[in-house]
């Protein structure tokens, strides 16, 4: 069999990986030494994702008349006869805005395209998100309010040309190993090459930093502001850049005043030496590259800490150039293909806005719809739909490629609203998941593997994944039903796709003299040509893959008057501070192995023997305190909802914190979910939640506890529903 060329369908560092069967005809990866990402590295996960690929897949539609009843096979026809029914019934009822579609960053571009063409150029409501509004939503508005668009303008060739990498609420080597193990590489082989991790855990990547700021959780901006204090007043500055290239310093410069180094000390609870290190780092390189992640967008001040953290690169004039810029580490394998294919609810394709009417114009045009079509207002957000189903505003929810049963914030409210829920299609490749448990419809959907589309990863690079196996039962690609639910609803003429490519076609078009612009791009071409970054212009000469892209080289960014904009915030700190009750701060998220709610992780050997349990760190400090020691059962309690896990007393977390996995839902442990504490306060801009900090108290489980919650039926998504 040939060497099949595809993309690691985990996370958003985009490994290329080669399939090839062995003489068993079993499927084995290795990493594709010509991908221009990744150079031939896999990490775990790669390596490993054929391991779970057909193990408990959803083979056929299954349906049933209300959450208690089991689940019957039934036919496509019927399934997508009901869905169709229901469609048009509250259509002529309600109107199109109760109706609901929850997409994922681990969709191809191909279904994201289709998926927001049915809701918002059919339909005619923007009510199609995706989880990315829990993971990237912040970086987004960052950029598109510093530069006048999202896209991150680094590449990884900058991993290997900077003086200092300045890692923030992002745990690299854990969460995107491979563009860890390039700069990790480098800065070791390069003693003056300095690294500056800031996250309240001493994780694996702080490990191997030159200096590791433990800050309080929520305290970034403190951090950030001070840091552009002591660079103010060192004139550690690119007077010439902040001239010509930007607006607004004169409000940031006021703003930052007031961060003097004693006063963020003490806010961030690090040494005033450290903080001057940090800036000393700054000041003395020319090439800062910063890399973050969810410690910073998962937060009620995400934007501003985003939009922070580009001020720095700003003011010295650190961006555009090769090694140094503000580089946001994107989550799934295609939420930057979501962003560009207009995948959260107030995008339209081609990094354009559902507000603005000159967008919708250009996008109803290029449809053939009639104008006004596309209504102008932002449709609901994820969270905005759970709360829409506890209002009864929301009458049908349609879940593809995500579990939000689990990953949702507030699980107990989510689930309680899942269960109002009159009408959830779930499009699903396993069975069960924990989300399965609140669905009327389940619809079988092809996976990584079985179907070909595009992902672009966290340096702007468009991969083809091609599909090598066939589907598994009845199962089909997501954009096929999508655009099979367009036709049957009477769009005959704007579903007529005959193939996957066709639809590439059409969306590229889309993004012709826009910032995204990939004019250039076809399945074909990147079939020939291999991986490419973007922008990539139709007849423009091919640029060298070996050679990174980086955005705004001309200094002239995407806003009116081409101008960056300083940002001016102060430090609101965090949605929900601990206080004499709930004294700890929680803080959730990954591990090196799991992946997400494990659907595919869970069900790999080598996986759950790296990580066989969840486990809740805590300081030694704070466990002394409590008589708790290694191993012994806590509960952790938020005024939401509470979970039960063995302790980890280690030093690397800071004393006051807490820290437990995102990953172990319903199914995989009993009342372990991080989850059922947090809350779903979030970012004003981006409306992205505070899933890294929520406050709680911890209980060690002793006899009397026991019994007064033996009586729990910890199995809670359980109740009242059948999976
Ligand atoms: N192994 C693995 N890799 C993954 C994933 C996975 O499930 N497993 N998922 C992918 C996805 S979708 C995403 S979004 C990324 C996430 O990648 P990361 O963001 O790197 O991962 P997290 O563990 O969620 O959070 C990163 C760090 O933020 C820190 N943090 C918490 N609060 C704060 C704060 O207030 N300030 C600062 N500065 N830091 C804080 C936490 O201690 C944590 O170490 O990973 C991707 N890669
Ligand atoms: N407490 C806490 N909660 C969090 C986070 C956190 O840090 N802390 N992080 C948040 C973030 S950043 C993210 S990205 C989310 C992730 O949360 P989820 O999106 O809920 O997590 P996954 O387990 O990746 O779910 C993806 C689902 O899609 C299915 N699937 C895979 N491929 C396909 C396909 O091609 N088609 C279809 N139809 N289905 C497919 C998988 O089987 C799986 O069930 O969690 C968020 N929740
Ligand atoms: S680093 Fe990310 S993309 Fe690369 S092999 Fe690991 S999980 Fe896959
Ligand atoms: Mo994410």
């Amino acid at each position: 069999m040939e060497t099949i060329k595809t993309l690691c369908p985990y996370c958003g560092v985009g490994c290329g990986l080669e399939i090839v069967q062995d003489r068993n005809q079993a499927w084995k990866v290795r990493g594709d030494r010509n991908h221009p990402s990744s150079h031939g590295m896999v990490c775990v996960k790669g390596a490993t994702v054929t391991e779970s690929i057909r193990s408990d897949r959803l083979l056929y539609p299954m349906m049933r008349d209300s959450l208690d009843q089991p689940f019957r096979r039934a036919s496509w026809d019927e399934a997508l006869d009901t869905i169709v029914d229901r469609i048009q019934k509250i259509r002529n009822t309600t109107g199109p805005d109760a109706i609901c579609l929850y997409g994922s960053g681990q969709c191809v571009t191909e279904d994201y395209y289709i998926a927001q063409k049915l809701m918002k150029g059919c339909l005619g409501t923007n009510n199609f998100d995706a989880n990315s509004r829990l993971c990237m939503s912040s970086a987004v508005s960052g950029y598109v309010q510093s530069f006048g668009a999202d896209g991150p303008p680094c590449c990884y060739d900058d991993l290997e040309l900077t003086d200092c990498a300045f890692i923030i609420g992002s745990n690299t080597a854990e969460c995107h190993p491979i563009v860890f193990n390039r700069l990790a590489k480098y800065h070791k082989k390069h003693p003056n090459v300095k690294m500056i991790v800031v996250d309240p855990r001493r994780t694996p990547t702080a490990e191997v930093a030159d200096l590791h700021l433990a800050i309080n959780p929520g305290t970034d901006i403190d951090l950030l502001n001070g840091i552009a204090y002591l660079l103010l007043r060192k004139r550690a500055i690119d007077p010439n850049f902040i001239e010509k290239s930007t607006a607004n310093f004169a409000a940031f410069a006021e703003v930052i005043g007031s961060y003097t180094p004693d006063f963020v000390a003490s806010r961030c609870g690090i040494a005033v030496s450290d903080l001057e290190t940090a800036a000393n780092y700054w000041e003395q390189s020319q090439r800062v590259l910063s890399l973050w992640s969810m410690g910073i967008n998962q937060s009620s001040e995400g934007t501003a800490k985003v939009r922070s953290l580009i001020n720095l690169h700003l003011m010295t004039g650190q961006i555009a150039k090769p090694g140094c810029g503000p580089f946001s580490l994107t989550g799934q394998p295609n939420a930057m293909g979501g962003r560009e294919a207009g995948g959260l609810s107030h995008l339209l394709p081609g990094y354009r806005f559902v507000k603005n009417a000159e967008h919708r114009t250009q996008v109803e045009q290029f449809w053939g719809i009639a104008p006004g079509t596309i209504s102008p207002n932002p449709g609901r957000t994820a969270w905005e739909m759970i709360t829409g189903l506890e209002t009864g505003e929301v009458e049908m929810l349609w879940i593809a490629a995500t579990n939000p049963a689990v990953s949702m914030p507030d699980l107990e409210r989510t689930k309680a609203a899942l269960l109002r829920s009159p009408f959830t299609v779930y499009q699903e490749a396993y069975y069960p998941t924990e989300t399965s448990a609140y669905a009327h419809i389940l619809l079988p959907a092809t996976q990584w593997s079985e179907k070909t589309g595009v992902m672009t990863n966290s340096e702007r690079r468009v991969t083809l994944c091609s599909g090598f196996d066939a589907p598994s039962g009845e199962a089909r690609d997501d954009w096929k039903i999508f655009a099979e639910v367009g036709r049957r609803l009477g769009f005959a003429e704007r579903f007529a796709f005959d193939n996957v490519s066709e639809v590439y076609q059409e969306f590229v078009q889309l993004t012709r003299g826009q910032p995204c612009d990939m004019t250039g791009l076809s399945h074909e071409y990147l079939r020939q040509e291999g991986p490419q970054q973007w922008p990539c212009r139709e007849n423009e000469p091919k640029h060298p893959a070996k050679e990174g892209k980086r955005l705004y080289a001309d200094g002239r960014f995407h806003t009116p008057d081409g101008l960056a904009r300083f940002a001016a915030c102060h430090s609101r700190g965090l949605a929900e501070p601990p206080d004499a009750n709930y004294p700890f701060v929680l803080t959730t998220g990954r591990l090196y192995g799991h992946w997400h709610t494990m659907t595919r992780t869970g069900r790999t050997d080598k996986i759950n023997q790296l990580h066989p349990e969840p486990f809740l760190e805590i300081h030694p400090r704070d466990a002394a305190k409590l008589k708790i020691k290694e191993g012994d059962l806590l509960e952790v309690r938020s005024t939401r909802g509470k979970a039960r896990f063995p302790a980890k007393v280690t030093k690397a977390i800071a004393p006051g914190t807490l820290f437990v996995p995102m990953h172990w839902g319903a199914l995989w442990a009993e009342g372990a979910e991080a989850n059922a504490m947090t809350h779903a306060a979030s970012c004003p801009d981006s409306k992205q939640p505070e899933l890294k900090a929520c406050a709680v108290q911890l209980v060690k489980v002793g006899a009397q506890l026991e019994a007064e919650v033996g009586e729990l039926n910890w199995a809670k998504s359980a109740v009242g529903v059948s999976f």
